[in-house]
């Protein structure tokens, strides 16, 4: 299969996105019509981001298919015996695993069945718990297979996180590990979801693989080995596991993202659009050529993981490469050693690697095998120009284009990026809105600046394929969050920068959601979760600059008393990572006598996010504080910190 719709020149790219702009619904049609489908779409789209019910958003409605059709099936008959999925281990000892598209369909079928004999249907919600091994896509796949809907949660979060968002989306099974290998630790899958399922009535099956051997406790009646069920579906003679046949809107996932609130949002992706907007994206921003092997660095259990590991990449019939461990172990070379052992011709990361890998220094790129990469990519948060000048010159070796690639999880797949090969490069910027995208950048009083050179906040006016549609079981809450501040444009919660020639720089989040090593993480929610502490009163928590986080956590704590201080921040941080996950936890915690609040009781950010900056001065109008006095206070203490 080669791709029809592959841009190759800048002006293949200026007239695609001409025409998407000006007939939409006709340019994705002609993209759609490449993928394999029970039932063609009756209409293109329907949409209103406006009225009461907004946001309603539906692409080729009516039409009907199943994605591992388009994944898998479709591709078996000219690319069965292709790698799908290269597997690399933790430990670089351990021998890696290479699954043909065969393969992989077959793995794929067979769980599908075992999620059928659990009693699990179409529509049902599935959580997935799991490390990064190839029994994670094929468990998402299998779900999709069958019309359940999967909601993968990241390896990294806690018991309590998990109990969240298996309550939320009202889960009835768990897939996950005993276990998860990564660096030279030992994750204990198992027991944390074992911890997370005393609050969750709603799950009646866990379905556990075997992985690290760590010892599990397995309860009767609910938890069943995967291994064990596979033998089940073998004498029942691997029976054929026919897709389920789905409407083009049919759920495909949640994937629950932090917003401003203290609350994660469980964000909705369905089928058609999501499919066709991550496998043109991932074709065109890639330059992908069949045969070539892509490594995706990024977690399955983050969106980058779901779109460009997955969806994307095996909707295009592409060689994906999946990394179970670390980029520092066994050391800062790992990356490198990976793309000369399986010859990587495209290699998408994340600035905050970039910038760990490029603090160990230059030994650990020297004698690599650089030589077959072709493209890199880049995604997460804003790259800075020294991260990006490395990453060209060290691991590009000048001759590789960078993509920068805009996206969110909202959005399903990249929304603001070069196109390789195409579109000219401008370290740190984003540069140009692919197809499809039609970007707006707000002014102050909420009005669409008509002029290209623009500073503002960032809105996108028409709809694309890959959106999300609602967020699970609150619809209310996702017009409000997204709709209701810029009435007819999904806001994105990211400023920007266009300049004269229309190139955008994406210069970060203008909401309280703090973008830590590439993980958005909401400040209510680390705060949420430091007042849980007994001797807390009260905290207020703000995001500072990280040489290597990018952004860090700084929060700001009152107690009731505190006898020892240093025990009570090793508390404090051992609450957060109990109640969220380890990486929310702050880097630094200051307690404090008072927070500086206005008149109307609202804490004043601004200035603590100067202060947590180690910004002594400027803090701009502070008229409105209740008591100023609060301010110098918070000022010394932070000068006695540093
Ligand atoms: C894909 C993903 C989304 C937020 C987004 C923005 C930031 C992502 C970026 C970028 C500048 C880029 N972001 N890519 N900022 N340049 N190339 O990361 O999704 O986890 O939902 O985060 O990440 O602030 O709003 P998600």
């Amino acid at each position: 299969m080669s791709y029809p719709y592959q841009i190759r020149t800048f002006e293949d790219y200026q007239k695609a996105y001409q025409k998407s702009v000006e007939n939409p619904e006709e340019f994705w049609a002609e993209i759609a019509a490449h993928f394999t489908w029970h039932k063609k779409w009756d209409r293109v789209l329907e949409w209103d981001f406006k009225g009461p019910g907004a946001p309603i958003v539906k692409w080729f409605i009516n039409g009907k298919l199943n994605i591992t059709e388009n994944c898998l099936d479709r591709h078996l008959p000219f690319r069965g015996q292709q790698p799908a999925i290269i597997w690399e281990p933790n430990d670089p000892e351990e021998h890696y695993r290479v699954l043909t598209y065969q393969q992989l369909y077959d793995k794929v079928c067979q769980f599908a069945q075992v999620l059928k004999n659990n009693g699990v249907k179409k529509g049902d919600r599935v959580c997935i718990y799991m490390g990064m091994i190839p029994e994670l896509p094929i468990a998402m796949l299998a779900c999709a297979r069958i019309g359940a809907i999967h909601s993968v949660v990241f390896g990294g979060f806690s018991a309590q996180s998990i109990a969240d968002r298996i309550n939320d989306a009202q889960c009835s099974v768990v897939i996950t590990c005993d276990g998860a290998f990564r660096g030279n630790k030992d994750v204990p899958l198992k027991s944390i979801v074992d911890d997370a399922l005393v609050q969750c009535p709603t799950v009646k099956r866990v379905i556990v693989y075997t992985r690290t051997r760590t010892p599990v406790s397995m309860i009767k009646g609910r938890d069943v080995w995967w291994e064990d069920e596979l033998k089940i579906v073998e004498t029942q003679g691997n029976p054929k596991c026919p897709a389920e046949v789905m409407d083009a809107e049919d759920p495909l996932y949640i994937l629950y993202t932090s917003g401003s609130t203290g609350k994660p949002k469980g964000v909705l992706h369905t089928t058609a659009g999501y499919m066709i907007y991550t496998n043109y994206t991932f074709v065109n921003v890639f330059n992908y050529q069949p045969g070539e092997i892509y490594f995706c660095t990024a977690d399955i259990g983050w969106v980058t993981g779901h779109s460009y590991i997955l969806y994307g990449p095996l909707s295009a019939g592409a060689t994906t490469l999946m990394f179970e461990g670390i980029p520092t172990w066994p050391d800062a070379g790992r990356f490198w050693d990976i793309v000369g052992k399986h010859r990587v011709n495209i290699l998408y990361t994340a600035p905050t690697a970039i910038r760990s890998l490029m603090a160990h220094g230059l030994d650990f790129v020297k004698n690599k095998k650089l030589d077959t990469l072709r493209v890199l990519g880049s995604v997460g948060e804003p790259i800075n120009e020294e991260a990006w000048q490395w990453f060209y010159e060290h691991i590009g070796k000048k001759r590789c284009p960078i993509v920068d690639t805009w996206w969110q999880t909202e959005t399903g797949g990249i929304m603001i990026s070069p196109i390789a090969t195409v579109t000219p490069m401008r370290p740190s910027y984003a540069t140009l809105p692919l197809p499809g995208v039609q970007p707006a950048v707000m002014d102050e009083k909420g009005q669409e600046i008509p002029t290209t050179e623009a500073t503002g906040n960032l809105c996108i006016k028409f709809p694309w394929p890959g959106m999300f549609r609602t967020t699970w079981g609150d619809h209310e809450r996702c017009r409000k969050t997204y709709f209701d501040p810029y009435p007819g444009y999904y806001f994105t919660g990211d400023g920007c920068i266009r300049e004269k020639d229309g190139y955008y720089r994406i210069t970060g989040r203008v909401d309280d959601v703090l973008n830590v090593s590439g993980h958005r993480i909401g400040t209510a929610e680390i705060e949420n979760a430091i007042n849980m502490h007994s001797d807390v009163v009260e905290s207020a928590v703000v995001g500072f600059p990280h040489p290597i986080k990018g952004q860090g956590i700084y929060a700001f704590v009152i107690c009731t008393h505190l006898d020892d201080p240093e025990l009570t921040r090793k508390d404090i941080l051992e609450t957060v990572s109990r109640v969220i996950g380890p990486i929310a936890k702050p880097d630094k915690i200051q307690f404090v006598k008072n927070l500086p609040k206005t008149r109307s009781g609202k804490i004043m950010r601004r200035i603590l996010r100067k202060i947590a900056e180690g910004e002594m001065e400027n803090f701009g109008d502070t008229t409105s504080l209740l008591d100023p006095s609060v301010v110098e206070e918070i000022k010394q203490g932070r000068l006695a910190m540093s």
